[in-house]
């Protein structure tokens, strides 16, 4: 399945809101209206991550949305993922088109429009437009502000998602710089209603997208 029609990007965290779990957590992330989701678990070893990962993968069918391993393109074909999402590390756009082939989903990490443009020559199918604000989900990495986001929504030809620090406050300040794809992480997993959250967002994201 290569399908790229998404509006809300949800990815995993390490910690969920007190008294949830990763499944309950996504599961209501997609009953909010979530359409892709992402494995994203950077202390995790890989044995427990194919165990996660195949069981969002189940989780992902049952909503029929597309499932992306972040990291580990040999994890995304062995938990039947539906693509992998790679960072800026040398080759690793390369290296991951070259193990998942043509029909698979590649993403990519991008925190600059000449990374982007060179995503975009690499053969990515989308790209991560971030971190917009400052956040803790991404430590160390210095935002990109809403410029980024406003040359992304003029020179991007490919998909693009605007992602970091994102949530119910400052998301329409996020699509009036043009996004049209949202990605949160804390915003949802850190709540005790992500589907409320969720269907807000995809809320905003349809008015902001049919201009009204
Ligand atoms: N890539 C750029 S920012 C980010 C990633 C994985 C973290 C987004 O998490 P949050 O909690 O929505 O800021
Ligand atoms: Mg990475």
């Amino acid at each position: 399945m290569k399908k790229l029609d998404f509006s809300l990007y949800v990815i995993t965290a390490e910690n969920y809101h007190p008294g949830k779990t990763m499944e309950e957590v996504m599961r209501e992330a997609l009953y909010g209206g979530a359409d892709i989701v992402q494995l994203r678990h950077k202390t995790a070893k890989e044995s427990e991550l194919l165990e996660k990962a195949r069981l969002l993968r189940g989780l992902t069918r049952e909503f029929g949305v597309p499932f992306i391993v972040n990291d580990y393109p040999q994890l995304a074909i062995e938990a039947d993922a539906d693509g992998v999402h790679v960072g800026q590390e040398d080759h690793g756009l390369r290296e991951a088109r070259e193990l998942l082939g043509p029909d698979r989903i590649v993403g990519v990490s991008t925190h600059s429009l000449d990374q982007a443009m060179a995503a975009e020559d690499g053969g990515a199918d989308y790209i991560g437009v971030g971190p917009v604000y400052p956040t803790g989900t991404k430590p160390g990495r210095p935002a990109v502000t809403l410029n980024y986001v406003r040359q992304a929504a003029r020179h991007v030809r490919i998909p693009w998602v605007a992602i970091g620090g994102i949530h119910l406050g400052n998301a329409q300040e996020v699509l009036d710089a043009g996004a049209t794809r949202l990605c949160a992480v804390s915003a949802i997993v850190g709540s005790e209603d992500p589907a409320a959250v969720c269907r807000s967002l995809k809320a905003m994201i349809s008015s902001s997208v049919s201009g009204a």
